[in-house]
C-alpha cells in the first residue's frame, strides 16, 4: 500500500479538483499521457517535448465520487462533496458510467487514478430528509438513515462520543477526535462489521473499475486499527492494467502540524500520509517570514522534522488550504501569487523528498475581509442549474472559463518532468549565499538554481552535469532541438555560469539530461 504503482518512471500527482469525469478522460489523453508514450524506456521518458509534455511525466489525475447531499445555502459548495449519502457513484463531476469510461482511458494511457475516499462520516446532521442528493437517493439525516447503503443508526458512534455537543470540541482528547463529529457531521463507527464491510465493500468496487488507489479523507478521525481491517479487504488492483497481485496505493490525509496526541506516525505503516507542515513551511520561508531563508532549506527534512521521506505525500498547497480551511494559515503559497507560486513547485519538483502532488484549481471571487474569505465556499465554474462547467482549453495551451490549470503552466509541467528525469538520483552539490540564493543538482541529471533575494544571483557553479549546451525548462524548452529560453553553457568541469535577476519573470533555471542541446 506504499507503491503508487505508477508507470514509465512517473512520479507525480495531480488534483484535478472538481473537474467532470469527461474532462479529466480527455485530460489523460491529450495531455497528461505523451505523445508517443511508451517509446520511451525508464525513467528519462521525457524526450518529446514539444506538445504533450506531462506525457513523460507521471502526473495522475485524483478524483473523487460518490454520492453527496446537494447543499443549496450556500449555493452549491465545493465542499458538499465532503457529505456522503450513499456509495453511490454519480456525482456533480458526472455519471458512472461516465466514471467508468474515465477510469478506462486513462489507465490505457498509462495515468492512473486515485480516488478520494471519504469514510469517516456521512452527511451533517442537519442534512435534513428527502432526495436532495447528487443522484437522488433518499435519506434522513436526522434519523441516521441512509438507506441507500444502507447505514441505520446503530451504525454512528453518537453514544461512544463523550462530549456534550456531540462534536469534537478538543484536539488534545483522541477519543472525541475519533469517535465524535466532526464539524457536526454524522461520524460512523468502523468497530462495527457491518460498517467495514460496506467501506471496503465501495473501495473494491472502484479497484474493480481500475482504480490505482485512494486519498483516504479525514484519517486523524478514524482508528488506525479499524482502517487496518479495512484495508487488508481491499482487493488486488485490477489485473487488465496491474501486474497480477499489486495491491491499492493508499495516502492518508492526517494533518499533523504537531501539539497534538494523535500523530501522524500512528499511520505510516498503512500507506503515505499527507505532511501539512511542507507546505506551511516552505511558504514561510519562501515569504521570508521570522528571519527565515532559502540556505536554511538545505537539510530541511531533518532540521525540521518532517515524516520520513518514504512516507510523505507532499504539496505546496490543497483545496482546502488554498481557501484558508483545513491548516496551514495564511503561509500558504497558491496561483494567486503566481510568481512566488512558481517558485515553491519549482523547490518542491526539484528537491528529493516525498511524493509530488500538483494542485490543479479553479478560480474564486475570492473576498477576505478581516482575514477571512467570505467566499471560501465556492464551488467549480457552473451553470445556472449548478452544473459544472467543461474546462476550456485556450489555443496556448492554457485553461479559461475559470479554470486555473496550474498543471499546464509551462514551468510548473516542465518541472513535474524534471522529477521524472532526476528520480532516484542524490541530492548534490548544493550551494548557497547564506540568504536566499540556492542552488542544487540531482546526480548527473538535473540541476537548479533559485534567486529569492533582492538582488541579482551571478555565479559559475558546480552542477554535475556533463559538458554541453542545455536549455533552461522554466524560461523556455527545447523544441525540435532548439531551446525557446534561456540556454546554460556547462564545461568540461562540470561548472556552468547563472545569471538571475530579482525581477526577472521567474526566478528559477533548470536544466536537466532531456533538456541538452
Ligand atoms: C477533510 N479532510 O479531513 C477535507 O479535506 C475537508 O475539505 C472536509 O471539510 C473535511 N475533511 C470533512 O470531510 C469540508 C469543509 C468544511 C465542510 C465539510 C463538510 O472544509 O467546511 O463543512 O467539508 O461539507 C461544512 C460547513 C460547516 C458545517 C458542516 C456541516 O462549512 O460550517 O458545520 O458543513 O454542516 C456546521
Ligand atoms: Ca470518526
Amino acid at each position: 500500500q506504499h507503491h503508487c504503482q505508477m508507470k514509465h518512471g512517473r512520479t507525480s500527482i495531480v488534483h484535478l479538483f472538481e473537474w467532470r469525469w469527461a474532462d479529466v478522460a480527455k485530460e489523460c489523453e491529450q495531455y497528461l499521457a505523451p505523445n508517443g508514450f511508451g517509446g520511451v524506456q525508464g525513467h528519462t521518458g521525457a524526450g518529446a517535448y514539444p506538445s504533450i509534455h506531462l506525457a513523460k511525466g507521471r502526473n495522475t489525475p485524483w478524483t473523487l465520487d460518490s454520492e453527496n447531499m446537494v447543499v443549496t445555502k450556500p449555493w452549491r459548495p465545493w465542499w458538499e462533496r465532503y457529505q456522503p449519502v450513499s456509495h453511490n457513484m454519480c456525482s456533480r463531476s458526472g455519471t458512472e458510467q461516465e466514471l467508468r469510461d474515465m477510469i478506462s482511458r486513462c489507465n490505457a494511457v498509462g495515468v492512473n487514478i486515485y480516488v478520494d475516499a471519504v469514510i469517516n462520516h456521512m452527511c451533517s446532521c442537519e442534512g435534513g430528509v428527502g432526495r436532495h442528493s447528487t443522484c437522488g437517493s433518499y435519506f434522513n439525516a436526522s434519523k441516521e438513515e441512509f438507506p441507500s447503503v444502507p447505514f441505520s443508526a446503530k451504525d454512528f458512534n453518537d453514544r461512544k462520543c463523550k462530549t456534550q455537543s456531540g462534536n469534537i470540541e478538543n484536539y488534545q482528547d483522541k477519543y472525541q477526535v475519533r469517535d465524535c463529529r466532526l464539524v457536526g457531521l454524522l461520524d460512523l463507527n468502523h468497530r462495527r462489521e457491518h460498517v467495514r464491510e460496506k467501506v471496503a465493500e465501495y473501495m473494491n468496487a472502484l479497484i474493480d473499475m481500475g482504480v490505482a488507489g485512494f486519498r483516504v479523507d479525514a484519517c486523524k478521525h478514524m482508528w488506525p486499527e479499524d482502517l487496518h481491517v479495512i484495508y487488508s479487504r481491499l482487493h488486488n488492483l485490477n489485473s487488465t492494467w496491474f501486474p497480477a497481485g499489486s495491491k491499492p496505493f493508499i495516502y492518508q490525509e492526517v494533518i499533523d502540524l504537531g501539539g497534538e496526541p494523535i500523530t501522524a506516525g500512528e499511520y505510516y505503516e498503512m500507506g503515505r500520509v499527507t505532511e501539512f507542515k511542507y507546505g506551511a513551511r516552505l511558504g514561510t520561508v519562501i515569504r521570508k517570514w521570522n528571519g527565515e531563508k532559502l540556505s536554511d532549506l538545505k537539510n530541511w527534512s531533518d532540521d525540521w522534522d518532517l515524516m520520513p521521506s518514504d512516507k510523505a505525500l507532499v504539496f505546496v498547497d490543497n483545496h482546502d488550504n488554498q481557501r484558508g480551511h483545513g491548516a496551514g494559515g495564511r503561509s500558504i503559497l497558491t496561483f494567486w501569487e503566481p510568481r512566488l507560486y512558481r517558485l515553491a513547485m519549482g523547490f518542491m519538483l526539484a528537491y528529493p523528498y516525498g511524493m509530488t502532488r500538483v494542485m490543479s484549481s479553479y478560480r474564486w471571487n475570492r473576498q477576505i475581509i478581516g482575514g477571512k474569505d467570505q467566499n471560501d465556499w465556492m464551488g467549480p465554474p457552473s451553470f445556472p442549474d449548478g452544473s459544472t462547467k467543461p474546462v476550456h482549453i485556450t489555443p496556448d495551451g492554457g485553461c479559461g472559463d475559470g479554470w486555473v490549470c496550474e498543471h499546464r503552466w509551462p514551468q510548473i509541467r516542465n518541472m513535474v518532468i524534471f522529477r521524472n528525469v532526476v528520480n532516484g538520483q542524490p541530492l548534490c552539490n548544493w550551494w548557497d549565499n547564506g540568504s536566499n540564493q540556492i542552488a542544487f543538482g540531482r546526480g548527473n541529471h538535473g540541476f537548479i538554481v533559485i534567486n529569492n533575494d533582492d538582488w541579482t544571483l551571478d555565479e559559475t557553479l558546480d552542477t554535475g552535469l556533463a559538458s554541453g549546451m542545455y536549455c533552461d525548462v522554466i524560461s523556455g524548452q527545447k523544441v525540435g532541438g532548439r531551446c525557446t529560453g534561456k540556454q546554460v553553457t556547462v564545461g568540461a568541469d562540470g561548472k556552468a555560469h547563472f545569471k538571475i535577476g530579482c525581477s526577472d519573470h521567474d526566478p528559477l533555471v533548470a536544466i536537466h539530461r532531456n533538456s541538452k542541446l
